[in-house]
């Protein structure tokens, strides 16, 4: 039976790790959670799953909480995550959190040593560093969840790091593929909002329509895969079958296709090495698809992407500062405070005012993180 610790309970990958936790019930059990608002869907689970402790955003419905189940630990607000990620002792940590808050219940649940099973990707952009020393010093396995990356990480099963000339990223290219940058200028939220292939939270798919994703995940294989940016490739893929590609000096190339269902990729990361049957899934039927396309990457079509590189490239506290003012950006984009094409003009502004500090702290990360978000603030 292994315990999991889910961080982002409520959202689209917590609900799906939820569906395959309830479908294993001999398998896997929860044993603790966090979410953030959503109060009715939270007193469902809890109903459900019988976690032990329970962490929520406000102070308010953790009270609210409590009353209504008074035999289980309900926390609340940053502390209260980081308890959701340690203070139950489990095999793995699921942390599917959105943005740079998932950096700190990370860390700790590294420290105790527990798997770390990563759908939070700001938290490596942020301090991809940090976390990759820390999970190495405590002997931690870092196993994603983003379907790319686990692509990428099925592809090298039994292979020789070493052999790798290229990691082969692929990119649907979201909800505005087909728009020039022209087009770009009078967007809604709600067309941002409807990704063709993929069903994702809100802010992952604001972030796949300025491509901003691909970037994030850029960063991301760079830490997990330690692999510098002149060997990652993004290639447009608009079906989405093909998650991921590694190519080898001998020219050969290791592929993961599949149905796009991210329940693909979170069970695997809490069955791996092992895989177990997947219930409900769509086969994947090449012979009804027929045809799979791929265009080349455009820089100047996606600038966001570009940033992700420079972001990369730069180190230090860059990519920290790149991230944060998305965050912010994607934020005020969906409160409608600023345009589509406005969110790479503030990451643009933001990241050529930055003065990067090299192999930054832990604290001097965090600082970063707040100063940015307040000077985004400030521009709009
Ligand atoms: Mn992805």
């Amino acid at each position: 039976m292994k315990k999991i610790n889910l961080l982002g309970a409520t959202g689209s990958i917590g609900t799906q790790t939820l569906d395959i936790i309830a479908a294993n019930p001999d398998r896997f059990t929860l044993t603790s959670m966090s979410a953030g608002k959503n109060i009715q869907k939270v007193s469902e689970i809890i109903t459900q799953f019988k976690p032990k402790l329970v962490s929520v955003m406000n102070e308010k419905d953790a009270v609210f909480l409590q009353k209504e189940f008074p035999d289980i630990t309900i926390v609340h607000g940053e502390e209260g995550l980081i308890e959701a990620a340690v203070g139950i002792e489990a095999d793995v940590l699921l942390n599917s959190v959105i943005g740079s808050v998932g950096l700190k219940p990370t860390l700790a649940a590294i420290e105790a040593g527990m798997t770390i099973a990563i759908a939070n990707k700001e938290t490596l952009v942020a301090a991809g560093d940090l976390v990759v020393q820390a999970a190495k010093q405590y002997n931690v396995p870092l196993v994603p969840v983003d379907s790319e990356h686990s692509a990428l990480f099925q592809s090298l099963n039994g292979e020789n790091p070493k052999r790798i000339t290229q990691l082969i990223l692929t990119a649907s290219g979201g909800s505005f593929r087909e728009f020039s940058r022209d087009q770009l200028q009078h967007v809604t939220v709600e067309q941002a909002l409807a990704h063709p292939n993929w069903s994702m939270g809100n802010k992952l798919t604001i972030d796949s329509a300025t491509m901003m994703n691909k970037g994030l995940e850029v960063i991301e294989a760079h830490h997990l895969f330690a692999m510098p940016y002149d060997q990652i490739e993004c290639l447009l893929h608009k079906e989405s079958i093909i998650h991921s590609m590694v190519e080898f000096e001998d020219t050969s190339v290791m592929a993961q296709l599949g149905s796009p269902d991210m329940r693909v990729p979170i069970q695997y990361a809490l069955t791996y090495p092992d895989r177990i049957l997947m219930a409900n899934a769509k086969r994947l039927r090449l012979d009804e698809i027929g045809k799979l396309h791929f265009e080349k990457m455009d820089f100047e079509r996606f600038k966001a992407l570009s940033f992700a590189y420079d972001a990369g490239r730069e180190g230090g506290t860059m990519p920290t500062v790149m991230n944060a003012a998305n965050e912010v950006a994607v934020q005020l984009f969906m409160e409608g405070r600023i345009s589509f094409m406005q969110i790479e003009d503030i990451i643009e502004q933001v990241m050529d005012e930055h003065e990067t500090i090299n192999a930054p702290s832990l604290e001097e990360i965090l600082e970063t993180d707040r100063i940015t978000r307040k000077k985004v603030y400030g521009i709009v």
